[in-house]
């Protein structure tokens, strides 16, 4: 992956964790940092990696502007999250609090649901493509939610990394035509597929007691998802003044309709 940035014109730079001097020569390089580091595949890791890069953007003094990875839910409104899910948001709320304590400006990008976790599946969990027989919903299905198309996150975040309008503030990935209810998400592909899927609603308390007897990546998925589909966390709060909506500061941006986007399943 990284070569293949390198072929696009990318210059590479090495740079170690272990290695503070390093971190802060590859920081002192460029005028905009972007934290993308997974918090999934290096969960242990991640907070204490992401404060070492928050350390090292101090100490180099020449950064405009510093995105840490979040670009999910908003963990300052994920309070009130499950265990073991909360964890991330917790995490995140640490290192906001870092960049924030050092003076470092900042945005943070609030993506919601990336289309390659939540949309080809219908937002099955523990599969990545659409159901062929039944497809369970949470509830009634009409808990609204936003899908973003992974390119899209990455265009909006590039826009907003030299706005001042985003400066020190939240940048909320809410496209109109996005907000949708895991319901009409199905009627999408149905549309599509020409498909009818048999639809099994699933209550919050029987979707919650699933959460016994699983793996911990489940326990986290079956957490998030409960805030999602039956709260609404993506979508029950209006976008404050700490924040902006994306589509509305790039209308030029022509962002993946979710019924685009599924064609790939077909
Ligand atoms: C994505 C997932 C999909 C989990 C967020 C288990 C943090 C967020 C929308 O890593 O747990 O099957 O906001 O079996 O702030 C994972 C998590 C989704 C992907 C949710 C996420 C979303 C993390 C699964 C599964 C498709």
């Amino acid at each position: 992956m990284l070569l293949s940035f390198k072929k696009q014109g990318a210059h590479l730079v090495k740079a170690s964790f272990s290695d503070h001097k390093s971190l802060v020569e590859a920081v002192k390089k460029v005028d905009v940092v972007i934290c993308t580091i997974s918090g999934v595949h290096f969960r242990s890791h991640n907070l204490l990696m992401q404060l070492k890069l928050v350390e090292a953007v101090k100490e180099a003094g020449n950064v405009k502007r510093f995105l840490p990875s979040e670009f999910g839910m908003d963990p300052s409104k994920m309070g009130h999250a499950l265990e073991p899910g909360r964890e991330s948001f917790d995490q995140k709320m640490v290192v906001r609090k870092a960049i924030e304590e050092a003076n470092i400006p900042y945005t943070y990008v609030s993506a919601n649901c990336f289309a390659g976790y939540f949309v080809g599946n219908l937002s099955q969990l523990g599969t990545l493509t659409p159901p062929t027989d039944t497809v369970y919903l949470y509830g009634d299905g009409n808990v609204k939610a936003v899908f973003m198309d992974e390119d899209d996150v990455a265009t909006y975040t590039i826009k907003t990394i030299d706005d001042p309008r985003t400066l020190n503030k939240t940048l909320y990935l809410r496209p109109p035509e996005n907000i949708l209810s895991q319901r009409q998400l199905v009627e999408m592909w149905e549309k599509l597929s020409g498909a009818t899927l048999e639809k099994t609603s699933i209550s919050g308390e029987q979707f919650l007691a699933s959460m016994n007897d699983v793996d911990y990546a489940t326990k986290v998925g079956i957490g998030h998802f409960y805030h999602i589909f039956y709260e609404g966390c993506l979508t029950n709060f209006e976008i404050g003044k700490d924040g902006e909506e994306a589509s509305n500061l790039y209308p030029e941006v022509k962002y993946t309709r979710m019924d685009e986007y599924l064609k790939i399943y077909i």
